[in-house]
């Protein structure tokens, strides 16, 4: 089907990370949660005494929010609801008072990896406005 076509050209445009070698197993992670669309693991550099980051395993173009579009609905739902999940896990650090769910769209909010990825962050109280 054309729009398949074009999907799969969607997905080969976006350049390759360091998070797909963690995705392949190329690079450890301390994985946390895996299904067939998601990924998540601890962050290499937390920011909070729980800190994961939930991402997609394969790409479709979405180095960034600002690149998401209608074919995206299903995976960023799928991200969200992982990072709920996640941020109820004890296990992780995680209390019961919730978490700060983040995502760094671009430079300006200081995203490193071109790879859309949602922070988990808890155990601790957080401040607003953030940094
Ligand atoms: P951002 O600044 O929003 O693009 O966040 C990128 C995060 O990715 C940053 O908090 C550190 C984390 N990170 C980068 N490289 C690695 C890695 O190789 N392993 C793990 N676990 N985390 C990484």
């Amino acid at each position: 089907r054309w729009d398949e076509i074009w999907l799969a050209g969607l997905r080969d445009t976006a350049p390759e990370t360091i998070f797909d070698k963690l995705i392949g197993g190329d690079i450890p992670a301390s994985v946390v949660y895996e299904d067939d669309k998601v990924f998540a693991f601890k962050d290499i550099n937390p920011a909070a005494p729980a800190h994961i980051l939930v991402i997609p395993k394969d790409r479709m173009n979405l180095s960034g929010l600002r690149k998401s579009s209608p074919e995206h609905v299903e995976i960023l739902g799928k991200l969200l609801v992982a990072a709920g999940e996640i941020s109820k896990n004890k296990e992780l650090g995680f209390g019961d008072g919730g978490a700060r769910i983040v995502i760094n769209d671009g430079e300006d909010a200081g995203q490193e990896v071109p790879h859309l990825h949602v922070h988990v962050l808890g155990g601790r109280s957080m401040v607003w406005p953030p940094g």
